[in-house]
């Protein structure tokens, strides 16, 4: 793959269909729900994976494509080369407040992960990474992360994991919540992702995610010098659902280690 051709592509789609979203916002939306009532797509979201999707087709033909509204390829491996897309991550924010979401796309090369790009479309911050180049807002390299400790850390994560649910043992985050500074949510991945990149936050906590929502926000979070993980360490499945765990350096193995790895994870 010429990534930086692939790149310069990328870069100018996700800007195009972010303007497309942003002149949206006078428009009447057209809400539906999918698998459950609070599960909610947007005819925006879907018109934004068909125009990715027709670009993508129209240069880069051999390119596969996963989307989340499903209008892509159905992918059984990650031979070649392969984009990973969330038209809008966050769409429920989309709905309620016409902010904290975001376009992700992360493109693949036989797994490894070679650019990754996450377009905060109201607040004008496009996030970009390429394997081995540094991470970046609005073209400007973002400084390699730091050291933290848990005292001194917010860390992202979403309320529903601290109630009763079938993802987690609902007790397993009380002690970090205990221990660390402060906790966020913003209700996007792939916006929390890029936090944890910039420093904003400290770390992220999701039990449950798709490969759209973090495909692209893992590639910036590792050049950005951090670490992106399953909440049991493992490294992270780009065809299935999996948990996300992301942190800078020294942070992410004390709470793998002393909060994580403590609970119970199904
Ligand atoms: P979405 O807006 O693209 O659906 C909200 O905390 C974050 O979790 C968002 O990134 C949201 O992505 C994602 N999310 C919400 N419900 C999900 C589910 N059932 N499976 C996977 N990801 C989900
Ligand atoms: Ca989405």
């Amino acid at each position: 793959m010429d990534t930086e051709h692939v790149f310069e592509q990328a870069k100018k789609w996700i800007l195009e269909a972010g303007d497309r979203i942003r002149s949206s916002f006078d428009k009447t939306l057209n809400v539906h729900t999918k698998s459950d009532p609070n599960d909610l797509v947007t005819d925006i979201d879907r018109d934004t994976e068909k125009f990715f999707i027709e670009k993508i087709r129209g240069t880069f033909p051999e390119h596969r494509i996963l989307g989340e509204e499903g209008f892509g390829d159905t992918l059984s491996d990650l031979e070649g080369v392969v984009w990973i897309i969330d038209p809008i991550d966050g769409t429920m924010n989309f709905i309620h407040q016409q902010r904290n979401f975001a376009i992700s796309i992360g493109i693949y090369e036989n797994g490894k992960g070679k650019i990754g790009l996450v377009y905060d479309i109201v607040h004008k911050e496009l996030y970009h990474a390429k394997e081995g180049s540094g991470a970046f807002l609005n073209g400007r390299e973002l400084p390699k992360l730091e050291r933290a400790n848990v005292k001194e850390s917010i860390v992202a994560m979403n309320a529903t994991w601290v109630m009763e649910n079938k993802m987690v043992d609902h007790n397993m985050l009380i002690p970090l919540i205990r221990e660390a500074r402060g906790t966020r949510s913003y209700g996007s991945a792939a916006i929390e992702l890029v936090y944890v990149a910039t420093g904003r936050v400290n770390a992220y906590i999701s039990p449950r995610l798709a490969p759209w929502d973090y495909a692209g926000g893992a590639i910036i979070v590792e050049e950005a010098g951090g670490s992106v993980t399953s909440l049991n360490g493992d490294k992270l499945d780009m065809l299935n659902k999996s948990s996300v765990f992301a942190a800078g350096p020294g942070l992410h193995g004390e709470i793998l280690e002393q909060y994580l790895k403590a609970g119970k994870i199904e």
